[in-house]
């Protein structure tokens, strides 16, 4: 076997062989384990079509050891990892597959049967994991060379225009976020991350995955997310680090309301053990960071990133965190805040776009090359994130699109939601909008005109829509009006379409599935 792994994350793994890798609920796996599942998986795939050359391999893994090795095995063999969401529906799996257009797509025997059917029809070769991970492993294996500029990893996120796009980042880019982040948090072989983020996100992916396993610490995956489990996993002792989005704190906080008081107080002794518990990926509300300040004593690090940049701002590990903000500048990431026109701020006390630079900082959408150099502005992204500096620290504004929502911490476009509704056929036309929740952040309400003589029903409408949609893309509120608001120039006003969701909320008549109403207030 070569034993100079050009992935300096290979490389790494093989200094701490004995050490605890991935801790499921069950099965506890270490370095050694990671690195002979990750070359059985490299080598199957090799067998079939040697080395990959930044091949697109696609991914439907549920979270866990096998996730992990998969998409190791296939950095391994040169390829580029695409992970799949397993809660989303053929209509989502369909897409990501024609877009990235895979060498082959591998499946967890759980799941193999909502992915076969659609890679029989396109011919895409399917492999199941669990056979890739018996691999006999081979004596002289050749691991290829892989460059640091070559495509390690293609998230499919959502954007202003049309359907998801795959932000694709390079070995080099990969390593420069996880650096970044493993030098500003101090992460050690000695850190356990209690990870219960989906893994078809940088948050997941990069921050809690990555950091753990580049840093040789032990990565205790939940399948899925569930506020007693974590507690309870808390309290068995032995965590360090906690990364979540706002909502699971919100979820957190809930139950242990619900709790009784001893396991209210073993819960908040077990967590103000750990050494640090972060927050991102949307607004952490200051009322949130206030009672889990009560709660566990910790107060939470909010940090700010985007699926094409990695992270890029951060609060303190040591020092003051300001709540409402999010902190400065981390290791190797240049930030600046420019004005409508695209001129740099004089003075960063003046609300500016954020623009972001440095060797983090993805390489292309995949297969979009106009909307990749729209993305950047004299070599810096453009974020579409708005923020004012306050005594040196970060606050953000709110985004310059109405059209980019953010609900639990996943981003969805407004516009591809409509784009969906107007296909439905009792739809003649719709708004998506964001209104304000306290659990989620942002919910995603759709406000529709029906056809003429249809007799549209939201219950029907949402029923629809969940068979077509990601799970977090579904409009969770749906009212039906008779016409939508327009301004002088015929254009749908969505403030307004906003203020009508909220009137009817003040009224509380509207239930969490919608009801018509034609009444304008
Ligand atoms: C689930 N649902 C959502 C939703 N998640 N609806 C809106 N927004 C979401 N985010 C739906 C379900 O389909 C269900 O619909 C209903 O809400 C209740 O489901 P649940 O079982 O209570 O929710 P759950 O599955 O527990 O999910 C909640 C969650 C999840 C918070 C755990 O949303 C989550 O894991 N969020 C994290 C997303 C993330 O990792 N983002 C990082 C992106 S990277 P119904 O109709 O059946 O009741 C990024 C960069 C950065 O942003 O800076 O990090
Ligand atoms: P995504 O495209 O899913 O990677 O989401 C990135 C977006 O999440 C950013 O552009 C921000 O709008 C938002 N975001 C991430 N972190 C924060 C934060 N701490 N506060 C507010 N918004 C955030």
């Amino acid at each position: 076997m070569n034993s100079h792994p050009s992935l300096p994350l290979i490389a790494e793994a093989r200094e701490h062989r004995e050490r605890q890798a991935i801790v499921e609920p069950t099965r506890h796996f270490t370095y050694g384990d990671l690195l002979s599942a990750s070359q059985a998986v490299a080598t199957a795939l090799m067998a079939e079509w040697g080395a990959l050359d930044q091949a697109r391999v696609a991914y439907l893994v549920p979270p866990g050891f096998t996730h992990a090795a998969v998409q190791w095995g296939i950095w391994r063999a040169g390829g580029m990892a695409v992970p799949m969401a397993i809660s989303h529906p053929a209509r989502e799996l369909a897409y990501v597959l024609d877009d990235a257009d895979p060498l082959a797509v591998i499946a967890h025997p759980d799941v193999e049967d909502a992915i076969a059917r659609l890679t029989v029809s396109r011919g895409v070769p399917m492999l199941s994991s669990g056979a890739l991970l018996r691999t006999a492993p081979v004596d002289e294996w050749e691991e290829p060379l892989v460059e640091v500029d070559h495509r390690a990893l293609m998230v499919y996120t959502s954007g202003t225009t049309g359907r998801p796009k795959g932000v694709v980042t390079t070995h080099a880019n990969v390593e420069a976020q996880v650096r970044s982040l493993c030098e500003a948090w101090e992460w050690t072989v000695d850190d356990h991350i209690l990870h219960v983020l989906p893994l078809h996100h940088v948050h997941g992916i990069v921050n809690a995955l990555s950091c753990a396993l580049w840093s040789g610490a032990s990565c205790h995956i939940l399948p899925e997310f569930d506020a007693r489990r974590v507690w309870e996993r808390l309290a068995a002792g032995g965590i360090t680090l906690f990364m979540a989005v706002p909502t699971i704190y919100t979820r957190l906080i809930t139950a242990w309301d619900e709790a009784g008081e001893e396991e209210r107080d073993l819960w908040s002794a077990s967590a103000s053990q750990l050494r640090l518990m972060v927050s991102g990926s949307a607004a952490l509300p200051v009322r949130t960071l206030k009672r889990w300040r009560q709660i566990t004593g910790h107060t939470l690090l909010e940090r700010y990133g985007m699926t094409e940049i990695g992270m890029a701002l951060s609060n303190p590990l040591h020092g003051a965190r300001v709540p409402g903000h999010v902190g400065r500048p981390l290791p190797g990431v240049e930030v600046r805040q420019v004005n409508e026109e695209g001129g740099v701020l004089e003075s960063p006390r003046d609300p500016g776009e954020l623009e972001v630079r440095g060797p983090s900082v993805f390489l292309e959408y995949w297969r979009r090359p106009d909307e990749t150099a729209q993305a950047f502005h004299d070599g810096w992204f453009r974020t579409g994130d708005m923020a004012v500096v306050e005594k040196g620290e970060y606050r953000l504004l709110g985004r310059t699109s109405v059209d980019i929502l953010k609900s639990g911490g996943y981003k969805v476009s407004a516009l591809e939601v409509e784009e969906l509704l107007r296909e439905h056929p009792e739809v003649q036309d719709c708004a998506v909008v964001a209104i304000d929740d306290p659990e989620w952040g942002e919910l995603v309400c759709a406000a529709v005109v029906a056809e003429a003589g249809a007799a549209l029903d939201p219950h029907e409408l949402r029923r629809w829509s969940k068979e077509q949609l990601a799970p977090y893309k579904v409009p969770r509120r749906v009212l039906v009006l008779d016409e939508l608001p327009r301004n002088a120039m015929g254009k749908v006003t969505k403030p307004e379409v906003c203020e009508i969701f909220e009137a009817i909320e003040a009224g509380a008549t509207l239930d969490s599935s919608g009801q018509r109403s034609s009444d304008r207030p």
